[in-house]
Order: structure tokens, then C-alpha cells, then sequence
């Protein structure tokens, strides 16, 4: 059955939402191994929709969630060789792709179909050449039982067999179909795909996404199977503990918790739950928001500023779930608008994604932050040890200590928190993972003053040896 990360891999994911396979793998290499990241989640890799127009929207993201083909060649992202490239070169960095599965269903209408990115021509429910051999194809009888709308979201064989937003549901309880869907997987599995985020699990009975990933094989390079993880907003329809026979599941009952609680400083409870959604957190995946969350429901996001970093370094600081940590492009309050394109680079049509560049305001890249970076390493450093609650301060202020190897306070207010607390970490001055500054423990005492919005964390391995980038606070006892 699938498994995570070992311990003592770092475990945290990022989501290089949209970026295209060289600038992945460019980051793999120059940024996200060296600072302890495990993972990359990549935006679908099989050829999709071509969506020229939409709403003012210019080729829309969401094009890749319409699958046309299972071929992996000429996406927005890059070419099949390109994609192979950047799983080898993340995997000598000790980071594993993490591919968005979208096995559910293919495109939508689309008034009546086109050409795909790959030059494959397909019609709603024809779709004439999966792997680009000729030797698979999908056709109307691949589909249904259910060619309807998903009307009642009570009813659990609509939401399972009838369509999500009228994508063409593909029949996962037929053998050929189930077979398809695997060859698919595992030729990426093959290549040293590590694990997977599946697109809309809720939607694809259990039994069906049990046979599937009962079917992946081991990753080579890594070992082990695939670590998989299921989307589904968990209801009472279909629970999310539905979907953990087969893998972790995203826990939105956290992402809402941890996003208004730091959005309202009301945070303290955060540190004692130990179940969101009837989830433990071996079962689940946690984020502060994802790439849909942001668009539709931006409870808290970059946008935000320091408050959403803060309740990113909280995630990564307690040990409740694997975490993802959200990449983004600016797509400036316009929700379809697709990722920064390259029109004139050999590319007539235009949907090609530009290379993904920090140093520009096009591209977000929320994993670069100093605090998000410096909380990966802290992660990393107090794998495998429980939390201790150490201090609060009204309902906005919390610290605590991870084991003996880290401690962690979190200033969710407006004004600076004057913080003295107990902790077992050894005695030492520390470096802030968390931020600029450093503090020292003392007596089994730490003193410290967290400015507002502010965190402060310290862990074993994060000593100051000669200087710490001093001055700044939160500071010296
Ligand atoms: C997901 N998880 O279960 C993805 O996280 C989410 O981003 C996907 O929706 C969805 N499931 C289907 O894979 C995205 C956009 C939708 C878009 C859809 C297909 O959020 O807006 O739908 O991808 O491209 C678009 C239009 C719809 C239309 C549909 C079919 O917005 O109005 O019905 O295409 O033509
Ligand atoms: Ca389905």
C-alpha cells in the first residue's frame, strides 16, 4: 500500500503550480534541495484542451484539467523529453515529482472539440489515441453510466458516475478503461514519477480507485510504492476517510481551520487539535490555501502578506499531516487567466508558459520566502518528535517546543509579543529559521520579542557558531 516519505526525508511538498519542466527543474537543483524540500507537485503533464478565449482570460490554467490524450509530449509545460529531464534531475536532488492526476474524466464540451496541445483531434467522448501510438483509443462506451450534470451532491452515485462540470466521466469501473488509466500512471511511475496528487478522487468510486493504485508499481530510484494523495473536500456524502485505504487524502477541514484561524488571530487552538475532518494526521495532507482555494474561496493567500506567511511557518512547525506548500503566478484577480506566456518564442499560438523567474512580480513563489524556507529546514530538523504547548498570550499567541530539538512561538496580532518561555531545548543561541535575528536559551529559558506578525523558531542544528546575522528582533534575551 502506498507510503509516505520516510522520516528523516524531508516531507515537504511544494506546488510549482504551472511551471513548466526546465524552470522545475532548474529550482529543483538551485533551490528546493538544498533548503530540504521532498517534493514538487507539477501541474498535469498529459496533452489537454487548447482554449484560445475565455472570459478575458488568455488560455486559461484550467486547460490542463481537460485531458485529450495520456501522451505527455508537448504540453504548455514542455516536451516529453523535458519532462523525463526534470525527474531525473529533482530526483538527484533528492526531490520527487509529484504528478496531478486527472483520471477521472477528459475535456468538456468545448462547442463540439479541437485539436489538443499535442495535435490529437478529439470530440467529447472520442478521444482517438491515448499514448500516440494508435494503438488505445477512448469512445462513448468508455464513459458514463451517467452522461448528465451531477445534479444532486447528496447522492453519491451522481457525484461518482455523473459529470463534474460537464467533463466527460469516464466509465472506472470497466477493466479496459481501469488498464488505460494504469498504463498511463505507470509509465510515469516508470520514469521515476515518485507519487501523485489525484485530480477529483471524490468522483471516482472507491473499489475503481482501489484497483488503480493497487496496480502502481515501485518507483525506482526511491523505492517503495508511489506516494499518493487523494483530492476530495470531504462531506457526508463521501467522507474523506473513504479514499484512505489508498493513500493520504487533502484535509480542507484543516486548510479552513488553520486559514481563518490566523486570519482572525484566534490561533491557540490550533496546537491541541489533533483531528480535522475526522482525519489523523498520518492520513492527511495540510495547506494553508491550493491553487482552486486561492481563486474561489481566498481566505488567506500571499495576497494577504505577512499573516499568510505566518500561518505557512505554523503549518510547517507541528507535526499534524504532510504539508504543501502553495507556489503561485500573479494572476492579478482575474481567476482564469493563465500562467505568463511566451508568444514569441517559436510558439505561434501563444500558450506556451514563459520560464518561471522569482526575481519578477509575474511569479509568486511563496517557497522562497525566508520564513517558508527557513520553516522547511526547522521541519526537517524536528522530524519524528511530538508537541508541547509552552506559552499563550490571549488567543493570538502561541509557542511551543518540538521534542528537545526545536521551539516555536507564532505572533498572530498587531502589536509586538514581549514572549519568556519555558522550553527543552539545550541551552545555546540559536539562529530564527523563522525570520531575521537570533535568541538564546538560558536556564531553560528563552526571551524574546516577536514583532508583530511575527515568528520566531529555533531548533538543534541551527546554532549560531560564530555570528548569527544579529541585530534585528526578535533578538537577544
Ligand atoms: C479539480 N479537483 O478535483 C481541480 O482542482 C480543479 O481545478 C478542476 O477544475 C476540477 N477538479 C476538474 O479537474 C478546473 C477549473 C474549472 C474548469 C475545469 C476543467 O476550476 O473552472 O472548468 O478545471 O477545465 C471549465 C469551465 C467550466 C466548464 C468546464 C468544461 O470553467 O465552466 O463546465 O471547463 O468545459
Ligand atoms: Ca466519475
Amino acid at each position: 500500500s502506498p507510503v509516505p516519505l520516510q522520516e528523516g526525508d524531508g516531507d515537504t511538498i511544494v506546488h510549482l503550480f504551472q511551471w513548466n519542466w526546465d524552470s522545475v527543474a532548474a529550482e529543483c537543483a538551485d533551490f528546493l534541495g538544498p533548503n530540504g524540500y521532498g517534493g514538487v507537485q507539477v501541474s498535469p503533464p498529459q496533452e489537454h484542451v487548447v482554449v484560445p478565449y475565455s472570459e478575458g482570460g488568455n488560455y486559461p490554467w484550467w486547460q490542463d484539467y481537460q485531458p485529450v490524450s495520456y501522451r505527455i509530449d508537448n504540453t504548455r509545460r514542455g516536451t516529453a523529453e523535458e519532462f523525463e529531464d526534470m525527474v531525473a534531475t529533482c530526483a538527484d536532488n533528492g526531490v520527487r515529482i509529484y504528478v496531478d492526476a486527472v483520471v477521472n474524466h477528459m475535456t468538456g464540451p468545448q462547442e463540439g472539440g479541437s485539436v489538443g496541445s499535442a495535435g490529437t483531434e478529439w470530440q467529447q467522448y472520442e478521444y482517438p489515441d491515448l499514448f500516440g501510438d494508435g494503438g488505445a483509443a477512448y469512445s462513448r462506451d468508455d464513459f458514463g453510466p451517467c452522461y448528465d450534470t451531477i445534479e444532486d451532491w447528496n447522492d453519491k452515485w451522481q457525484v461518482q458516475n455523473c459529470q463534474l462540470l460537464d467533463l466527460a466521466d469516464l466509465d472506472t469501473g470497466s477493466p479496459q478503461v481501469r488498464a488505460r488509466i494504469t498504463r498511463y500512471l505507470n509509465g510515469l511511475v516508470d520514469m521515476g514519477v515518485g507519487g501523485f496528487r489525484v485530480d477529483a478522487s471524490k468522483h471516482v468510486p472507491e473499489d475503481d480507485m482501489g484497483a488503480v493504485i493497487g496496480a502502481l508499481n515501485e518507483v525506482p530510484g526511491f523505492g517503495g510504492a508511489p506516494h499518493v494523495y487523494h483530492e476530495v473536500y470531504g462531506d457526508q456524502t463521501v467522507p474523506y476517510t473513504a479514499y484512505t485505504p489508498y493513500g493520504q487524502v487533502t484535509n480542507f477541514d484543516y486548510k479552513r481551520d488553520i486559514a481563518a484561524g490566523f486570519a482572525n488571530g484566534d490561533i491557540t487552538g490550533l496546537t491541541s487539535i489533533s483531528d480535522h475532518g475526522g482525519l489523523s494526521g498520518d492520513e492527511s495532507v495540510v495547506f494553508v490555501d491550493n491553487h482552486d482555494t486561492q481563486r474561489y474561496e481566498p481566505t488567506l493567500t500571499h495576497v494577504d502578506g505577512d499573516r499568510y506567511y505566518l500561518a505557512t511557518a505554523f503549518m510547517l512547525a507541528q507535526p499534524y499531516g504532510t504539508p504543501v506548500v502553495m507556489s503561485s503566478y500573479d494572476f492579478r484577480g482575474n481567476e482564469t487567466e493563465g500562467p505568463p506566456s511566451a508568444p514569441e518564442d517559436g510558439n505561434p499560438a501563444g500558450w506556451i508558459t514563459r520560464d518561471s523567474d522569482c526575481s519578477t512580480s509575474d511569479w509568486v513563489c511563496e517557497h522562497r520566502n525566508e520564513t517558508v524556507s527557513g520553516m522547511v529546514a526547522f521541519r526537517n530538523a524536528v522530524s519524528g518528535t511530538g508537541l508541547t504547548e509552552r506559552a499563550q498570550d490571549g488567543t493570538a499567541r502561541v509557542a511551543f517546543d518540538r521534542g528537545e530539538a526545536g521551539f516555536a512561538a507564532f505572533n498572530a496580532s498587531g502589536q509586538s509579543w514581549e514572549l519568556e518561555s519555558e522550553t527543552a531545548l539545550p541551552d545555546g543561541t540559536y539562529d530564527n529559521a523563522a525570520g531575521p535575528g537570533s535568541a538564546t536559551v538560558a536556564d531553560g529559558r528563552v526571551t524574546a520579542s516577536l514583532p508583530a506578525d511575527g515568528a520566531l523558531a529555533l531548533h538543534t542544528g541551527g546554532e549560531c557558531e560564530q555570528d548569527c546575522d544579529g541585530g534585528g528582533e526578535p533578538g537577544e534575551p
